[in-house]
């Protein structure tokens, strides 16, 4: 029998490539020593960070599964998680800032898009000289994206876009926006636009007021008839199946970030718990702290071998987007009970910010319910299993 290392119970280390050590490693130096430092006052200021994408793009991060010929680092989706694990691990809102850029902006302009929209943004996208967003949900629409207003209507030279977007990561400082609307000229269905900043009737205000996710921006976008020509158009896709396949990606991102916010909160607790004495021990001595721990341990463990077993699935072509359903919901679910415990804890301390878990905590929240709520993966599961759809 081997030893056992209590951070990395079923070895995770040792199912790693060296070009996937190597990367990690890369974005874990990056995130520790560029992010962590100002993290506490951003997420307090509630600031937006254009900056980051920058610093992000310098460090490659920003479309690590896009080809290197647009500019990504032509790395595989193990990657890509290992990477939102080490940014989640600091905060939420940053690793949103990344997964948006990568999965739900330059995938659908590298897989959906034509050879001159991907050489006309791609490599600003990975640069980070361009920042991204992708409006899907509406507010009368977000579960259910089918259900959406956003229309674009025929001109004789291109299409007309009406319609609102609602709760859009980065929309307030986005340069490219990758929206979903309904096609009138393509018999109704959804299909994908790449609007500019700029262009007449766009416009992106901020939501105010957000208790959770602070050092991500967030807003709306409103398209009082945008009027945009035919090569805004993504040509490769027509569906919900084209917002989805980019869902997939980011979804996926999720289930390994999440496990990253959850190993701090981890961390931290048995930390604290050594550390303080209460009744003459250390609050770690006592049984019911040992079990929250074990209880930590275990989850995260094994959610991380989940998410690495589907990101080696998705490398092999191999990975069905229930797998996904499943990791994103356990990972979210999990995580955001870790961050509970983690913050109880930590007693009369939990709620400083100096802390950070509650922080972790509150971002949680967000992540638990944006990209598919916990139980909107339920009913995609339940679907699977039964044959029987009960969304509506
Ligand atoms: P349904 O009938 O199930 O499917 C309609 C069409 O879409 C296809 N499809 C998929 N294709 C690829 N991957 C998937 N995961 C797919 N899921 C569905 C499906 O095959 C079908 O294609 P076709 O060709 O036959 O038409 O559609 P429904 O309307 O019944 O959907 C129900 C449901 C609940 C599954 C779906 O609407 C859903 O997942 N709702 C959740 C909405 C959501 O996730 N929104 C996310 C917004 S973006 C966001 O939150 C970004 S946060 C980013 C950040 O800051 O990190
Ligand atoms: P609703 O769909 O109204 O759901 C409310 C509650 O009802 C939930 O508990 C849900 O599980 C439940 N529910 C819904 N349908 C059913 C059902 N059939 N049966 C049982 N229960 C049901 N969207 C984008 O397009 N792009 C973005 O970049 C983006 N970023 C976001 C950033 C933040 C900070 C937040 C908070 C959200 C973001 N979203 C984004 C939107 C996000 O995807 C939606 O909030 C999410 O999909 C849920 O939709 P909703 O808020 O309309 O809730």
């Amino acid at each position: 029998l081997g030893p056992f290392d209590w951070s990395d119970a079923l070895r995770l280390e040792d199912q790693l490539s060296e070009d996937e050590r190597m990367l990690r490693d890369a974005a874990r130096t990056f995130a520790q020593e560029k992010l962590q430092p100002g993290i506490t006052q951003a997420y307090r200021e509630a600031k937006a960070a254009p900056d980051i994408f920058k610093q992000m793009g310098q460090a490659g991060l920003l479309g690590v599964t896009i080809p290197e010929a647009f500019g990504g680092l032509g790395a595989n989706y193990v990657t890509y998680g290992l990477v939102a694990r080490e940014i989640e691990r600091v905060d939420s809102g940053y690793r949103s800032m990344m997964s948006v850029q990568s999965s739900l902006v330059m995938y659908p302009i590298h897989a959906y898009g034509s050879d001159e929209q991907r050489q006309k943004y791609l490599p600003g996208l990975a640069s980070g000289e361009l920042i991204g967003c992708f409006g899907l949900t509406e507010p009368d629409a977000g579960s259910d994206p089918g259900g959406m207003k956003t229309v674009a209507k025929k001109t004789s030279n291109g299409y007309r876009l009406t319609g609102s977007k609602m709760w859009i990561s980065n929309a307030p400082i986005a340069d490219v926006f990758v929206v979903w609307a309904k096609s009138e000229a393509h018999v109704g269905k959804i299909r994908g636009f790449v609007l500019e900043k700029g262009m007449t009737g766009l416009s992106a205000p901020k939501i105010d007021g957000k208790l959770s996710l602070r050092a991500s921006i967030t807003g709306e976008i409103v398209m009082d008839g945008v009027e945009v020509g035919e090569e805004a158009l993504l040509p490769g896709v027509q569906g919900l199946k084209g917002p989805f396949g980019c869902l997939n990606r980011a979804r996926y991102g999720i289930a390994w970030g999440v496990m990253g916010a959850a190993e701090f909160c981890w961390h931290a607790a048995r930390q604290y718990g050594l550390d303080r004495k209460q009744f003459g021990k250390p609050l770690a001595q006592t049984q019911l702290f040992q079990k929250k721990l074990a209880d930590m341990q275990t989850d995260i463990t094994l959610g991380l071998q989940g998410a690495l077993q589907v990101g080696r699935l998705m490398d092999d072509g191999k990975a069905a987007p229930e797998m996904i359903s499943l990791m994103k919901r356990n990972n979210c679910g999990k995580a955001l009970d870790v961050a509970r415990h983690a913050r109880d804890m930590h007693g009369g301390n939990g709620i400083s910010e100096d802390f950070q878990v509650m922080r972790h905590m509150v971002n949680l929240e967000t992540v638990n319910t944006y990209e598919g709520t916990h139980d909107v993966h339920a009913l995609i599961l339940g679907r699977a299993q039964t044959g029987l759809q009960a969304f509506f």
